[in-house]
């Protein structure tokens, strides 16, 4: 998994990028909307005021991103949860946050993110989380996936996660990866592996880019739509304007909808009962 720069997520705590306008534009609905769609609760908005979340710093592995928590912090406050960064970090952060009887504890270390819910005891990975934010928003910006063709540029763990979702809609999922076994290996779930990733750009108009692949222009066909979690993240003049979306951000789709799968576990359990 590509690990994040504080120079990549600079702008997330502010919202510099106007997420939910882009998403808007491009998507019909805010990251809210995504996230609570993700979740699979279907409204419009729900008030997550009731739940309080916190960002634990950790310093393991390479340590600390100057702005992560900061950022984890934005993105849950955004969504009207009650939102904090622990003043400790690591295993003391985790144990503060449980002492404040908090209810979603958001941490990473290199290889992993998770949001965690302390009443239902069940985790949600930022690897679902961001599969499933960008799936729904190609679904909604191409107003249904159901028997179209969908391209997955790479096959780790988001593109495999993406592959199932599509799958799982009734998309014609074909994917492709740098190193073709681990395209090949997806065929089990139903996709078809395409080894020729400039053709396999051109043949489709509907693409989740789930690699660290900068896509020429050149090769991407008219009207294309683009839901584009990989990181780094550039498409060329001719690119953007070839494309009908692109759909990007570096953090917070995904981080909003594990935050939101998170709450959802409690919501849909009161439903239930
Ligand atoms: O707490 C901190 O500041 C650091 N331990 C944060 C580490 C951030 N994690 C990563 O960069 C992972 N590779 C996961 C990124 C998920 C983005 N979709």
């Amino acid at each position: 998994m590509t690990r994040l720069t504080e120079d990549v997520i600079w702008g997330v705590p502010d919202d510099k990028m106007d997420l939910d306008g882009r998403l808007m534009k491009a998507t019909g609905k805010t990251v809210k909307g995504i996230a609570l769609e993700a979740a699979g609760l279907d409204m419009d908005d729900y008030d997550l005021s009731r739940f309080t979340a916190a960002a634990v710093p950790v310093t393991s592995g390479l340590g600390i991103i100057g702005g992560f928590a900061k950022s984890v912090d934005a993105i849950t406050a955004r969504l009207g949860m009650r939102s904090y960064v622990t003043e400790s970090t690591d295993v003391a952060g985790f144990a503060e946050a449980v002492g404040k009887g908090t209810d979603i504890i958001m941490m990473s270390d290199d290889p992993m993110f998770i949001s965690y819910n302390t009443l239902e005891r069940k985790y949600t990975d930022n690897s679902w989380g961001t599969a499933m934010g960008y799936a729904v928003c190609l679904k909604n910006a191409a107003k249904g996936v159901e028997g179209k063709d969908v391209l997955v540029v790479g096959s780790g763990r988001v593109g495999t996660w993406a592959t199932k979702i599509l799958i799982g809609w009734g998309a014609n999922v074909t994917v492709t990866d740098i190193i073709h076994e681990k395209a090949e290996a997806l065929t089990s779930l139903g996709a078809k592996a395409e080894r020729n990733v400039e053709k396999a750009v051109s043949d489709n108009t509907l693409l989740i880019n789930a690699a660290p692949y900068i896509i020429p222009g050149e090769i991407i066909a008219q009207g294309s739509i683009i839901s584009s979690p990989g990181v780094p993240h550039y498409y060329d003049l001719e690119g953007r304007t070839r494309c009908k979306a692109i759909i990007h951000d570096p953090l917070e789709i995904g981080t909003a909808v594990m935050a939101v799968n998170s709450a959802a576990y409690t919501i849909k359990k009161e439903m239930r009962s």
